[in-house]
């Protein structure tokens, strides 16, 4: 096995104490996906939207990374081949355990861009409607985020990885956000085996080969120990 391409979504940061989005209390239960996580929400109540990401931005602030986060990191230190690690999250965890080859495809936090001239800076903790481009200087800068309806970030290079995938290992996540949901047919296209990590099948388990069901701080580890064990 050379190529190992991994997806997380928010079920890895949730032993870090980063809330899910559709746990009941999650992230979405307390907005609507409309308000907050959309372009129109944001055109609507800019206040509101930058609100949301400078709550979420203090919260990953304070957050560590878990024993899910270490062992991809210590996979991709350690495996003999590949490893490449998409993520849906926007929290920095994945970074700070010491992942290096991380593709943000929803954006970031820590990223700020502007919407008038596309420059991309590190955030400020707490972001308000009108900031100023540093490069511009238009009233235009927003979350480096990809909202509903954006086209996600690096999807050129991600179909590329998952065509050149032998596994591909889906973790904490829920399979309900496209073109995320869809890259297990588009690794299993190509001739990957897939893996599953959950607490319990997500909406896109039945295409999963393999499915391991517990707490990812538990299931990751012991996993990594498995594959590094037997890759030599
Ligand atoms: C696009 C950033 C075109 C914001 C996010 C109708 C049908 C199909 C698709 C669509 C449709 N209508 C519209 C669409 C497209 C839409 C979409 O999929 N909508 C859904 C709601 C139906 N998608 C888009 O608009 C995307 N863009 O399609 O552009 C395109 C397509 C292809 C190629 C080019 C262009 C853009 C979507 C991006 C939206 N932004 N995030 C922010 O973070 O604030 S999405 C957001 O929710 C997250 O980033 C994440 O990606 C997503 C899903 O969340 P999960 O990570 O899965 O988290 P969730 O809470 O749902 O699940 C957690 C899981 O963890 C659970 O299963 C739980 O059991 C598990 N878990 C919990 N604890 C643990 C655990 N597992 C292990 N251990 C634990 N301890």
């Amino acid at each position: 096995m050379q190529k190992i391409v991994i997806l997380t979504g928010a079920g890895i940061s949730a032993e870090s104490g980063l809330g899910t989005f559709r746990a009941e209390g999650g992230l979405w239960a307390q907005h609507r996906i409309e308000d907050v996580a959309t372009p129109e929400g944001f055109a609507r109540d800019p206040k509101l939207v930058m609100d949301f990401y400078n709550a979420r931005r203090a919260q990953a602030a304070e957050a560590a990374p878990n024993a899910g986060h270490v062992a991809l990191a210590e996979l991709e230190a350690q495996f003999p081949g590949e490893v490449v690690l998409v993520t849906q999250n926007v929290d920095d965890l994945h970074e700070q355990s010491g992942s290096r080859r991380v593709m943000h495809m929803h954006g970031a936090l820590k990223g700020a861009l502007c919407a008038a001239c596309d420059h991309r800076w590190p955030a400020p903790m707490q972001m308000a409607p009108g900031d100023a481009c540093p490069q511009c200087g238009a009233p235009t800068a927003r979350p480096d985020i990809v909202w509903f309806g954006e086209i996600p970030y690096d999807m050129d290079e991600i179909y590329d990885h998952l065509a050149e995938a032998d596994l591909f290992v889906s973790i904490g996540t829920s399979g309900n956000v496209y073109p995320a949901a869809g890259f297990v047919a588009e690794a299993r296209r190509h001739g990957a085996r897939t893996i599953e990590f959950n607490l319990e099948p997500s909406a896109i388990g039945s295409q999963f080969d393999d499915i391991r069901i517990g707490p990812a701080t538990q299931t990751l580890p012991a996993w990594v120990t498995e594959v590094l064990a037997t890759s030599g």
